[in-house]
């Protein structure tokens, strides 16, 4: 039996170069040797406050990221979250399951929530058991995440082991990460030491999937790189801005780091930015442009959201009703 993965985004901005790195380059070449449900996790978006038409539109245009980059949605699942109402329910049973301290250790929520923790809404707090809700719900045996979700993750298997320790059952599939190593992470254009986020203030800190040709150019060739050095080599501690141009550059022409410093190590930093400019608009602008073609037929890509959730409730619900038997519930 080939084995379940689930992996998600959230629609809250446009999708950037780590979300494709780290996540949905990954889910591309998985699709072939598992079962895969992609979810556009809208449900997690709103731990954050949410402008309605922006997020109707986000949903809409993450669905047709997933289907540019390359996923096919009649082999996999594709839906958002809110339409399949199982989420929620096992959210709430795993929430009697999870212990306040384990949710106070997660780095995410200390970030998000800032100083001001006693102001942070439940939902921000509780989103690592809709996490595990979502993963376990579909009995996943591999989840491909980017390194920022991997505390998340962890707190998962913590969960589900600790039901299936409860209930004396092994009713939870425990789920495995799947975490390409080269481009878990890829860092802001501005700050090498910040992740490259939706959320970020500045657009110049990441290449949203939606730039065009000149505006993925331009961000290259504005990113921060120091000027000390001679050449071109990868040193995170030392040059975390070049490491992570070289990242991003290994992962998009699928080589090694080694390889690719290899490469430029007698370039200029000049010469290597355009390099590296060069290869994202190659990669990308087959996508942003599929993606525009898919967004002018919001009936199709309904459609596939429509039917990818009639599949995913109805996998879910066979699953909930095993975990309701356990737990008691009298269901009819
Ligand atoms: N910088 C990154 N490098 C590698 N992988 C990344 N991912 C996110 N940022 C990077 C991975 O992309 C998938 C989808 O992420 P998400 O939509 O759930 O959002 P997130 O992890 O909270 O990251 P963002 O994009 O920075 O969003 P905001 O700013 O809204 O928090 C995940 O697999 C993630 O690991």
């Amino acid at each position: 039996m080939k084995g379940q993965i689930f992996s998600g985004a959230q629609p809250t901005g446009n999708l950037h170069l780590g979300n494709y790195l780290g996540a949905i380059k990954q889910w591309v070449a998985l699709q072939e040797e598992y079962d895969c449900i992609f979810c556009i996790v809208d449900m997690h978006a709103i731990t954050i406050t949410q402008n309605a038409d922006e997020l109707r539109h986000n949903t809409r245009e993450i669905a047709a990221t997933y289907i540019a980059a390359g996923i096919d949605p009649k082999k996999n699942i594709i839906y958002n979250q809110s339409m399949v109402k199982q989420h929620a329910e096992l959210a709430w049973i795993l929430g009697c399951n999870t212990p306040m301290g384990w949710l106070s250790r997660m780095t995410q929520f200390k970030d998000k929530a800032g100083k001001n923790r006693d102001n942070a809404m439940l939902g921000l707090f509780s989103y690592p058991v809709l996490m595990a809700a979502d993963i376990l719900l579909f009995n996943t045996s591999h989840v491909p995440v980017g390194e920022d979700q991997k505390q998340h993750l962890e707190l998962a298997r913590e969960i589900a082991t600790s039901f299936n320790h409860h209930y004396k059952t092994e009713a939870f599939v425990v789920p495995e990460p799947l975490i390409k190593q080269e481009a878990a992470r890829v860092m802001s254009l501005r700050d090498g030491t910040e992740k490259m986020s939706k959320s970020a203030e500045s657009d110049l800190s990441r290449i949203n999937l939606s730039d065009d040709a000149e505006t993925i150019a331009k961000k290259f060739k504005k990113a921060k790189a120091d000027m000390e050095f001679d050449g071109i080599f990868y040193d995170k501690e030392k040059r975390p801005e070049i490491s992570n141009l070289l990242t991003i550059y290994a992962a998009l022409a699928d080589i090694s780091i080694r390889q690719a410093a290899t490469q430029f190590a007698k370039s200029g930093n000049g010469d290597f930015k355009q390099s590296v400019a060069d290869l994202a608009v190659e990669k990308l602008s087959p996508i942003t442009n599929e993606v525009k073609h898919l967004m002018n037929d919001v009936a199709y890509l309904d459609s596939i959201l429509k039917d990818g959730a009639e599949k995913a409730a109805e996998k879910a619900e066979k699953n909930l009703k095993t975990i309701k038997d356990i737990i008691g519930f009298v269901y009819f």
